[in-house]
């Protein structure tokens, strides 16, 4: 069989069947060919043109057709009327079809950094017959109300411009920290301005985050440091606390210490002379915490000293013992109402392995680490209480179950706080007839969730405790889990959009590993997806990788454990760590660049666990980037040591987003390597012999009839279709025209490769 390149070629991302690519810029392609001239044909017996027929110009020798969605009802006309809800822009040739706007833009998707925010989005579905659309990004602040919006001014910055952008691409910067923003974005054409109705938009909602970025004093000895600081300018909630975390220089991986206070200054004492110290401030506020200030290095004094130059002197000593009061004050009540659970303490997640350290009345935190696993309080309760807010059940109202999960119902519904805007929600409830266990189970996902405070994370707003059912309020999660969110609209986002998917999911586990939390069951079905197309990690309850969680398998050391998505020292003996999550990770790039394929598709997990030691690998999706694959590839490096870490991918993934070309080189463009697993969407073949028997083995088999009517009859006949081809012959959606030319494309390479070294799924 042979196969030529042309014969199936991958779909632009934004064609639709039966329709063409843009061609000339603002005339859809083909409106000059002379189809519209009809000669004579359009002539009445008088000489003038008939009706549904001009001419432009009397010298004219032709009368010509009205071209789409315009009409002539008199003869004679110079020119054709637009329909209604169609134009024609001053500069549209008379001969052009007329047009409309075009519908809003799509897939909008926001990408937050602090204070700056890239919005992207895909084009409108309708482009209203031209191609010369811009678009116009509107903005609105919202201070927590939204009757409370205001338009945002002259202030924010976007690059390359507000108004007239011509990819779906802008960043804006500038923008204040902590505060709601609505970009509106619209999508114009050449008549949008001749059109009465207003232009139609899309909205992304984003919340800036909130820093505490000013070090405004500080004072030094040899063995203590003052400083005092400024709030942020626009926090979203009154102050209750600010958190100071503090090491010595080069020194984080091996010690670090958050403080807690609820003053704008803290002394920090108990540190060596002579050195330096780096400090970080960040606020909470009843909204949740801000993002961290800049970096400060402060050196301790050799000697006792004050700092050299400082005005202000009997202010900050004032300040600093007004601060240090305080802090002992802050100090002593948490110990009376925590017991030994104050504050931040180390965040193992194996309980025994250990000890706090407490120093000058602080909590010293060994390692860089914050997570808390509940199972280090001897009271798993103190740990709900430490780490979720208690809301009342009164402020809730559950409208609707979306889903059932190991403990109860899963449930959509709203949160109305007293002083705060109702907000949707998703409500997780215990099923009645619990065990003390199962209630402790259940309630430690949000111990646990409680402690995470990062855009990529599922939020916590709180619990329900003190009465029935036990509930677990989170944010609302718009489009669901990304596994079938993915499956829902296989093929419609452009790879930058899913690149920022991944980008999400990555520094979601980035904050987590850096917290020292190992997931254990990071996969496509554990991420949820905002309205904005925001990738959140969730699923940390602690009982899930054994119960909960459909895919695990028992292993043959007897733990349940995802097959699929699981690094093989944790399959072969529990060695979890974050590179297996990073495992993980490289799994749900497969995912999500194969538009929510299951892994291994039908492969049984001994088949699997097979392949995987032999050194086979999951082959690059269709359509998949080169550079994404060799990524997942390095996430499946054998030894762990030499995968790469969730940092390390974050900054892959940016850098291809800022460098987009370099996602052009498709890894299919490539020959199949050796260290491919077989794709199943192409059977043996081997096996095969008719075009019903291959497209059944590719589970397309509703198109038969379709491929027999248009005349493919047998397999040689098959090989040369291409996407054009199968719109005509009625297989309209896009993946499954995907799944078809990329079987096309592997039973070509398969034939070229018969009896080679492919593994048999
Ligand atoms: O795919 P889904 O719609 O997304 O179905 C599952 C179901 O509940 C059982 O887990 C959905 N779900 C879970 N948490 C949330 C959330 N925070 N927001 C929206 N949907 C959620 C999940």
């Amino acid at each position: 069989m042979d196969l030529s390149p042309a014969a199936h070629t991958p779909l632009h991302p934004q064609q639709r069947c039966g329709q063409d690519l843009p061609s000339q810029r603002g005339y859809p392609l083909g409106f000059y060919v002379s189809s519209w001239r009809l000669g004579l044909g359009g002539i009445s017996s008088r000489g003038a043109c008939r009706p549904g027929f001009y001419k432009a110009s009397s010298l004219d020798p032709y009368c010509m057709k009205c071209p789409p969605h315009s009409y002539s009802h008199q003869e004679g006309s110079s020119q054709c009327t637009c329909e209604k809800s169609y134009f024609r822009a001053e500069t549209d040739p008379r001969a052009m079809p007329c047009t409309r706007p075009p519908t809003a833009p799509e897939n909008p998707i926001s990408t937050t950094n602090e204070t700056s925010i890239t919005l992207e989005w895909s084009p409108p579905r309708d482009s209203g017959g031209r191609n010369d659309i811009t678009y116009d990004v509107h903005c609105k602040k919202c201070a927590g109300d939204p009757r409370e919006c205001s338009l945002c001014g002259s202030v924010l910055h976007f690059i390359p411009r507000q108004f007239g952008l011509t990819y779906t691409k802008v960043l804006v910067t500038n923008l204040l920290p902590h505060t709601n923003y609505t970009f509106d974005l619209e999508a114009l054409n050449g008549v949008s301005e001749l059109s009465p109705s207003p232009n139609q938009y899309i909205s992304i909602n984003v919340t800036t985050s909130q820093a505490v970025n000013v070090i405004l004093k500080e004072r030094k000895s040899k063995d203590s440091i003052t400083l005092a600081w400024q709030g942020p300018d626009h926090a979203n909630g009154l102050i209750v606390e600010y958190e100071v975390i503090y090491y010595e220089k080069n020194q984080k991986d091996q010690n670090y210490t958050v403080l807690k206070t609820k003053s704008n200054s803290m002394t920090v004492d108990g540190l060596k002379p002579g050195t330096t110290y780096v400090f970080r401030v960040r606020a909470r506020t009843s909204g949740g915490h801000g993002t961290y200030g800049g970096e400060i290095e402060l050196e301790t004094s050799q000697e006792d000293m004050l700092a050299i130059g400082d005005p202000n002197q009997p202010t900050i000593m004032a300040v600093s013992v007004a601060g240090g009061i305080v802090l002992l004050i802050f100090l002593v009540t948490c110990f009376v109402v925590s017991g030994r659970h104050c504050g931040y303490i180390k965040a193992k997640q194996d309980p025994d392995e250990e000890k706090l350290q407490f120093h000058h009345g602080q909590v010293r935190l060994p390692g860089s680490r914050t997570y808390v696993h509940p199972h280090t309080y001897e009271d798993p309760n103190q740990a709900v209480r430490d780490f979720a807010k208690e809301i009342d059940a009164s402020c809730i109202r559950i409208e609707r179950v979306i889903g059932a999960g190991e403990f109860g119902e899963v449930c959509s519904g709203r949160l109305k706080l007293p002083g705060k805007r109702e907000i949707y929600v998703a409500i997780k409830s215990l099923k009645a007839g619990y065990s003390e266990k199962q209630r402790r189970d259940f309630l430690s996902e949000a111990s646990i969730m409680g402690q995470f405070d990062n855009p990529n994370i599922i939020h916590l707003e709180g619990v329900v405790t003190k009465c029935k059912p036990v509930m677990i309020i989170t944010e609302y999660m718009e489009n669901g889990s990304l596994d079938s969110f993915l499956r829902k609209r296989d093929g419609q986002f452009t790879v930058i959009q899913l690149v920022g998917m991944l980008r999400g999911i990555a520094s979601g586990m980035k904050y987590l590993s850096d917290m020292n939390y190992i997931h254990r069951d990071l996969a496509a079905r554990n991420i949820l997806v905002n309205s904005n197309f925001v990738c959140k990690v969730s699923d940390f309850g602690l009982s899930r990788v054994l119960e909960d969680d459909p895919e695990a398998a028992y292993t043959t050391r007897g733990g349940k454990i995802p097959i699929r998505w699981t690094a093989p020292e944790a399959i072969a003996y529990r060695k979890f760590t974050s590179a297996s999550d990073v495992w993980s990770y490289g799994i749900v790039m497969w995912e999500v660049m194969s538009y929510g394929e299951r892994p291994y598709w039908e492969m049984s997990n001994q088949d699997v666990i097979k392949a995987i030691d032999e050194g086979y690998r999951l082959p690059a999706p269709m359509d998949c980037p080169a550079v994404l694959h060799q990524l997942m590839l390095d996430c499946w490096q054998k030894a762990r040591g030499d995968r790469p870490k969730f940092g390390q991918i974050v900054n892959i993934l940016d850098k291809l987003i800022r460098n987009p070309s370099c996602l052009k080189t498709l890894a299919n463009d490539a020959a199949w390597s050796g260290n491919s697993l077989q794709d199943p969407c192409t059977p043996d073949s081997s096996t095969i012999t008719t075009v019903d028997e291959w497209l059944d083995g590719i589970k397309m088999g509703q198109y038969k009839e379709n491929f027999a009517s248009a005349g493919y009859a047998t397999l040689d006949t098959v090989v040369y279709i291409n996407s054009s081809d199968l719109c005509r012959i009625g297989v309209t959606l896009v993946g499954h025209q995907k799944r078809i030319l990329w079987s096309i494309q592997n039973l070509h390479t398969m034939a070229s490769q018969m009896h080679g070294t492919h593994i048999q799924v």
